[in-house]
């Protein structure tokens, strides 16, 4: 999507690998202000839009060191390696580790170079729980938004946002050595992060080490959910008043935007990954948390990084809705744009039936 340069809105860029969602940035600009357009249509003007981004779910990707691994993890029953679900004509699915790491993504870095990307972007990498899940609903094959008998490979269940979780990194190759070896290749890496919730933190049928616990830098218990349904919260208890006293996403922790120690956590650990090599941010779920809490953490991300790359996920097909992350107020977020990825599948794929099935031959 290209909008005319007259416009006060300027959208669109980088195509993503593999699931063809486009990077929508956009900024605020006089017409005139901008010498070097010369064509009538163009994208946002923000400089790591011209990246070519490769995503990468790191645990998914390749195997790089075996030692991280924890293949005897979690116990006998919420082990957290290798934990199948079985499908029809013998497919299966996964929802447990599986062994990626950011070692094999490093060693990976002349393929994603060669490919023509100039960038990846790996999934959180902080601190994630250390077995299984045992509440919520069961995930059984081909369904979604269950979290029971999940694991977090994904990395989107954070416990402590300062600390990588041990499945993604080595003895002797850390974040800060990663960043610094992708960038020996040519490769700038893209954060992803999570400010919205932590990991599920209710409904188990006992309350699990680590589900719905945040620590801070010093390995301190900040929070805990202690495996009480939202509305049992109580504000007279310090360790509850990091979440909201409302469900949002399944059994996620729901993180306090009003309480402006969320807002410093989330900036001071943030912040420190940057300083490791971070060079954007992919923020998950950020409709999921109020524009004042995003206008705030952009700034003060931004008073260290001036003119810090971020792109949110907001997860809607509609572009006048996703577009109001990237207005100034609201902290100047550019966005995934799930708008023009329908269009795009509606074409030339077909949407919902997986990337095997391509559009029927033409000729
Ligand atoms: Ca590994
Ligand atoms: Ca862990
Ligand atoms: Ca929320």
């Amino acid at each position: 999507m290209a909008i005319k340069r007259n416009k006060i809105h300027q959208c669109v860029v980088a195509a993503l690998a593999t699931s063809a969602a486009l990077l929508t940035g956009c900024a605020t600009q006089s017409s005139n202000s901008t010498a070097q357009i010369t064509n009538s249509y163009y994208g946002t003007l923000e400089p790591f839009a011209q990246e070519n981004l490769y995503f990468v779910l790191t645990d998914r990707f390749v195997d790089g060191d075996p030692n991280n691994n924890y293949p005897e993890q979690g116990g006998d029953e919420n082990y957290t390696f290798n934990r199948p679900l079985k499908g029809p004509d013998g497919k299966e699915a996964n929802v447990g580790y599986l062994g990626g790491d950011l070692l094999g993504v490093y060693q990976h870095a002349d393929y994603i170079k060669d490919l023509g990307f100039t960038s990846v972007w790996v999934t959180p990498i902080v601190e994630n729980p250390d077995e299984a899940f045992t509440g919520g609903e069961k995930i059984h094959y081909g369904e979604m938004f269950k979290d029971g008998g999940k694991t977090g490979y994904h990395g989107y269940w954070g416990v402590n946002f300062f600390v990588e979780d041990e499945h993604l990194v080595s003895e002797n190759f850390k974040f800060k050595d990663f960043t610094a070896g992708m960038k020996s290749k040519g490769l700038k890496t893209v954060l992803d992060i999570v400010a919205n919730h932590g990991s599920p933190s209710y409904t188990m049928p006992q309350d699990q080490p680590m589900y719905g616990e945040i620590y801070d830098k010093d390995g301190k218990l900040i929070a805990d959910h202690q495996n009480l349904h939202p509305t049992e919260l109580n504000y007279d208890n310090p360790l509850h008043t990091f979440f909201y006293k409302k469900p949002d996403l399944a059994q996620l922790s729901d993180t306090n935007a009003d309480n402006p120690a969320v807002l410093d956590y989330f900036v001071e650990a943030y912040l420190q990954w940057i300083d490791q090599g971070a060079e954007a941010f992919r923020i998950d779920t950020i409709r999921h948390m109020p524009h004042h809490f995003w206008k705030k953490f952009a700034d003060r991300i931004r008073e260290h990084h001036p003119n810090f790359f971020m792109f949110g996920e907001s997860f809607v097909y509609e572009a006048d809705f996703i577009a109001q992350h990237t207005l100034p107020e609201n902290g100047k977020v550019s966005v995934l744009d799930f708008p023009g990825q329908a269009a795009i599948t509606s074409v030339f794929g077909k949407p919902k039936e997986g990337s095997q099935l391509k559009a029927t031959k033409i000729c």
